[in-house]
């Protein structure tokens, strides 16, 4: 078996461990991190040329690949690439970075009928258009049901077994919505150890949940009330969380005021951490010399002669808005027609979840009502809407937003959307305007943004001309408070703020254990001089639960 480097690959990866990012190992104090993510930090695909290793693209391995290489931790996925087998021991597991290793991943197998139940199927086409409250895009199945309660029990054995091997105390970190059943399935076999969960799209309110079959609601909720921290984007989604809660689960106790809920005898806290994107590295990536060359181009190209530069960046998804957003445009050009030729669009826009019908219609939506908005107001010297209908690579993507006059983001609901924000950070320049979907989690945190509702037409045509016809000085001064305000929020300081409460909370789980250990060995008739009575030694001792079931 011959592995290929990807020319500039390991480049990539030294550079960004080299940025300036706070050592949040402090916040481990030693213990080892256990992730569990759906997607792998790293993936090896089978070619005519041998195997290649690639690291899928997104802001969440690009900040935590290199807490994990410092930390020598382990990081649990579904190892989805084509050449990933051949190049794992016999368990999945290998050591990663591919070429300088430091830490450990451990890949999870899933046949296809695994996917399309677990993946494609319950999280993607159940909890997905629930959580975004699209209700006609929710489909359930009891054997989508079934499967992904496997899976999350698969995935949790392989957590537990990697916490048997970890060398220190593990603290497993939980990502997404694919693994709402794991913390619970994870608590039964290891009672002790520290579990939490970023849910990284919103949490709905309780009529959602009410959609799914009995049962299903209080399942997926008990599963989540095994971690002892659960974070989120917004407070609103913490307080769903809240209700959601008081409706299916009536054992909890519920304290809205402060984020908490009393189970089974133990607390579980909630935490508002709206995520963010490496700041510093879309901010250079704006300032390079071919970013400068290409933006240059791009609007030599498509915003010669005073025309302006419009730029969307998304993937082909239905919580989008982008069909919302091509309504607005088509409006907007219908009742102002001297805006025609004055504004150039740049739609970037990915397949996604292709296996999915709802997916499928929507790409053949967009790809007709770009066609025939071109159509209907292009002329000789312009094209209204340039689609890219494609991944893009972070430096093109970098120099589109820096380019842009104007990025639109309509989602109708979002966990966050980090667009937006890669869109501030690109933006150095300063000469942008951000409209921004007043259902986007970036809505509750971004100031100065031009805020439009993507099911009002005629409101978010009017933000759309607002953007265009807003003054120099106006741009300049909402784009320079809105870098500020994201240059103080990186997502090195989510990470840090997350680790942080992290610590906090296990610092005071271990108080309380030391204080009833002490209370054990004082009615034990044991002294207070034992070495088993303070945290440091409780922490030497950690045991994990005796068996796997
Ligand atoms: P997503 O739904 O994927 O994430 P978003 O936050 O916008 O949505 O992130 C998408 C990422 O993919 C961005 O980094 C973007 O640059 C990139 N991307 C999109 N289209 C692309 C293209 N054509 N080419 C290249 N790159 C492209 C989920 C939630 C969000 C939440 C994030 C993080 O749905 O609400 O913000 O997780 O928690």
């Amino acid at each position: 078996m011959q592995v290929v480097q990807i020319p500039g690959f390991a480049r990539t990866a030294v550079a960004r461990e080299n940025l300036a990012m706070t050592d949040v190992t402090n916040y481990l104090d030693g213990r080892t991190l256990i992730l569990l993510s759906n997607r792998e930090p790293y993936e090896h695909l089978a070619s005519a040329e041998g195997i290649h290793v690639r690291q899928p693209p997104g802001g969440l391995v690009s900040a935590l690949d290199p807490t994990m290489r410092r930390t020598g931790g382990i990081w649990v996925a579904w190892g989805s690439g084509s050449a990933d087998r051949e190049t794992a021991d016999s368990v999945g597991r290998l050591g990663v970075p591919p070429f300088e290793p430091t830490y450990t991943l451990r890949r999870v197998w899933l046949t296809e009928s695994d996917i399309d139940g677990y993946y494609l199927g319950f999280a993607n086409s159940a909890l997905w258009p629930l959580c975004h409250l699209l209700i006609q895009h929710f489909e359930f199945h009891n054997e989508h049901w079934e499967c992904y309660q496997q899976i999350n029990a698969r995935f949790a054995t392989a957590v537990y077994e990697e916490s048997l091997r970890a060398r220190t105390t593990p603290q497993v970190w939980v990502q997404d919505y694919h693994f709402a059943l794991v913390p619970g399935e994870l608590r039964r076999y290891a009672p002790d150890i520290f579990i939490h969960h970023f849910w990284h799209i919103p949490f709905p309110p309780p009529d959602m949940l009410r959609l799914l079959p009995t049962g299903v609601p209080a399942a997926l909720l008990r599963g989540l009330l095994g971690n002892d921290l659960i974070e989120f984007h917004t407070e609103r989604y913490a307080h769903n969380f809240l209700n959601c809660v008081r409706e299916f689960v009536p054992e909890a106790q519920v304290r809205g005021e402060s984020l908490r809920v009393s189970v089974d005898g133990r607390q579980v806290v909630l935490g508002v951490f709206p995520i963010s994107i490496d700041v510093e590295r879309f901010e250079q990536l704006a300032l390079s010399a071919e970013s400068d060359e290409r933006a240059n181009a791009l609007r030599q190209r498509y915003a010669r002669g005073g025309r302006a530069l419009g730029v969307s960046v998304d993937r082909i998804d239905y919580t989008k808005g982008i069909p919302e957003r091509l309504r607005a445009l088509d409006r907007l050009w219908q009742e102002s027609p001297e805006l025609r030729e004055r504004f150039t669009m740049i739609i970037v826009a990915t397949p996604s979840r292709t296996e999915l019908t709802p997916y499928q219609k929507l790409e053949a939506e967009v790809l007709a009502t770009v066609r025939d908005i071109n159509e209907r107001y292009g002329t000789p010297d312009w094209e209204p809407i340039v689609l890219v209908h494609d991944n893009v690579h972070p430096e093109l993507l970098a120099a589109v937003y820096r380019a842009a006059d104007l990025c639109l983001v309509s989602s109708l609901q979002d966990g966050m959307n980090l667009v937006a924000k890669e869109f501030v950070a690109s933006q150095v320049d300063e000469h942008g305007v951000l409209v921004l979907s007043r259902f986007a989690g970036a809505a509750e945190e971004i100031d100065e943004a031009v805020l439009i509702n993507p099911f009002n037409v005629g409101g978010f045509a009017d933000g759309i001309r607002t953007a265009l016809e807003m003054d120099v000085g106006e741009r300049t001064r909402r784009m320079r408070a809105m870098r500020a305000q994201l240059r103080r929020a990186t997502i090195f300081d989510w990470l840090e703020a997350i680790l942080a409460r992290c610590a906090d909370l296990m610092d005071d789980e271990e108080a309380l254990a030391s204080r009833e250990r002490r209370r054990g060995f004082a009615s034990n008739g044991a002294g207070n001089g034992s070495p088993h009575a303070d945290g440091g030694a409780a922490r030497d001792e950690y045991r994990l639960g005796e068996t796997l079931p």
